[in-house]
């Protein structure tokens, strides 16, 4: 079998409402998106996946689709998108479209009808159940809070939206409402699009019995559920395999067994899995609305279980620190001031020197940071906006509240992509629907282009180093110092060749001793000028990391 061109590639995520707007609306939009292509081309990515911008309502930022067939308004119309997606593949570039099929908006056309009564041809497209001595079928929650049950007046049942109530929970065990789905992926695999990102996927099937979760919130009861395999082999061989489609998967809270599953070729279900277990080490108990520094120690075993795991089992990682549901990777495990250039570097030579296909986050290339804001009011996202509400109830202060917000809203990746020093960072000429990090005048696109040293070219070297050479692709891995409070180093090794990848997460001076025998020492990337080139009494500077390649 041929090599899948995946393997090798990297992938950019375009959060369309904050790259750049074209109309002044204070929303970014598909034209805004063309316009920035040569960035993105002269960056080196290979793969563009562009979040939801099919008709919605907005109240999850698009995740809540009305119609997938049509592109919301507020991004331009049907024919800027086939102007982006012909734009894109004129750059030798892919397009890949989010596939948001756990749920649809309350607007959504299927959800009014079965809405509207009891024995609609479409009720049974959703998941509706009796009250239960009057309240909730039972005691599932929902991922922003609250009972995932909401009440139907007009016809006296709950339905289910594991999200916000305006995004009910499809029925993937109705077979028509599971043809529904493929041809609508037809419709946009026929456009020529490139493959999909399929959200909270892991999610679709869920345990018919609904029992209520004494020991947690429910997620057991649908996180990769009874026909969850199932389902997806279904949906690749209908409509993925046919067309060629890249996919990977957004996977809520799953385990490595079912994403070996899930991404072993044999089984022709996905191409690759995003898992967050390694964005939760700063989640203590599994509380993420807190304000913690991460356990490092964790980060390593988490990072390397995955890797040697999925290599094990002949499945793939998708490889990320950062997407528009997580804080800013440079000031959530580097450092946002002294060192940022330094340490965005090294934490994107530590993702990316791994096996897997790694996915960078617009603006993570030029190491934006997380905004600064200090009242509520800046704040849009549902989910932020729940929490506060929730925290505060708890009788949290105001202040302790938005500390927290600031160290873990969805906001913070959500900011204007900064452009330039100019008005707005160059993202709107109007009133932006979400203020930009106030750093923009010294941290943005145009100036990283113009500094031959910025973090954008050392992304784009990462970028370069994973097409050269063949190993980053294949090589086996290995963590090496795996108690060390501060290093997170390991070996990748194939056909004869080593790579060597050290970084330094913090900013104290640490020496180390590599215990790897090597010859001489070739290093392939730095983000200091001068590193070491021995591996014993190996000094390392605040978030130095080196890649060295042994032959
Ligand atoms: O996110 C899935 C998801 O469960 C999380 O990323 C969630 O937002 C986070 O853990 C809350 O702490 C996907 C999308 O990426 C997200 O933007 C959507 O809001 C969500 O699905 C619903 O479609």
């Amino acid at each position: 079998m041929s090599e899948a061109w995946w393997k090798r590639a990297t992938v950019y995520q375009i959060y369309p409402k904050s790259f750049q707007d074209t109309t002044g609306s204070g929303t970014g939009d598909i034209q805004g998106v063309i316009q920035r292509l040569d960035y993105l081309k002269k960056l080196g990515v290979d793969v563009l996946w562009l979040t939801p911008v099919y008709q919605s309502p907005q109240k999850d930022n698009g995740y809540d689709i009305s119609d997938y067939y049509s592109i919301d308004p507020s991004y331009g119309t049907m024919e800027d998108f086939e102007q982006l997606l012909e734009e894109t593949h004129k750059r030798g570039m892919k397009l890949i479209m989010d596939l948001v099929i756990n749920h649809t908006s309350t607007e959504h056309e299927w959800f009014k009808q079965a809405a509207s009564s009891k024995d609609n041809e479409y009720r049974d497209f959703y998941i509706w159940k009796d009250p239960v001595d009057g309240e909730e079928p039972n005691n599932w929650q929902s991922k922003f809070g609250g009972p995932a049950w909401e009440y139907d007046e007009k016809t006296g049942q709950y339905y289910l939206h594991l999200f916000d109530v305006t995004q009910g929970d499809l029925n993937w065990e109705n077979e028509r409402l599971r043809n529904k789905v493929y041809e609508m992926v037809r419709f946009w695999a026929e456009k020529g699009i490139d493959g999909f990102r399929l959200d909270v996927i892991n999610l679709i099937s869920k345990d018919q019995r609904f029992p209520s979760d004494d020991t947690g919130d429910g997620r057991k009861f649908y996180t990769d559920g009874p026909r969850i395999h199932e389902y997806l082999h279904e949906m690749n061989q209908a409509v993925l395999s046919p067309y060629n489609m890249m996919t990977v998967g957004e996977m809520s809270s799953t385990t490595l067994e079912n994403c070996v599953l899930y991404t072993n070729p044999d089984r022709e279900e996905l191409d690759m899995t995003f898992q967050f277990h390694h964005l939760k080490v700063d989640y203590p108990n599994g509380e993420k609305w807190t304000e913690e520094p991460f356990d490092f120690l964790q980060l390593k075993k988490i990072l390397s279980d995955w890797q040697v795991g999925m290599h094990k089992g002949g499945g793939w990682n998708a490889l990320f620190w950062c997407n528009h549901d997580q804080p800013r990777a440079v000031s959530r495990f580097g450092d946002d001031e002294q060192y940022r250039i330094e340490s965005a570097k090294m934490l994107g030579t530590t993702i990316h020197m791994m096996k897997g296909t790694p996915y960078v986050y617009q603006g993570e290339e030029i190491g934006m940071t997380n905004p600064k804001f200090t009242s509520l009011d800046q704040y849009r996202d549902v989910e932020s906006l729940n929490a506060f509400a929730a925290l505060k109830e708890e009788g949290k202060s105001e202040e302790e509240t938005l500390a927290i917000l600031r160290q873990k809203s969805r906001d913070n990746a959500r900011t204007p992509m900064q452009w330039s020093d100019k008005n707005n960072a160059g993202f709107s000429d109007g009133t932006p629907w979400i203020q930009p990090a106030e750093n923009y005048p010294s941290i943005n696109a145009a100036q990283a282009v113009e500094d031959p040293n910025s973090i954008y070219y050392h992304y784009q070297e990462l970028i370069r180093l994973r097409k050269k050479y063949d190993i980053i692709t294949y090589g086996d891995y290995e963590l090496l110092l795996e108690d060390d409070p501060q290093v997170f180093a390991y070996t990748r090794n194939w056909n004869g060749e080593k790579l060597i990848v050290i970084s330094n997460f913090y900013a104290e001076e640490t020496e180390i001793n590599i215990p790897v025998e090597a010859g001489e020492l070739e290093i392939l990337l730095s983000n200091y000028q001068d590193s070491g080139k021995s591996l014993q009494q190996l000094v390392l500077r605040p978030y130095e990391s080196v890649v060295y390649y042994v032959k």
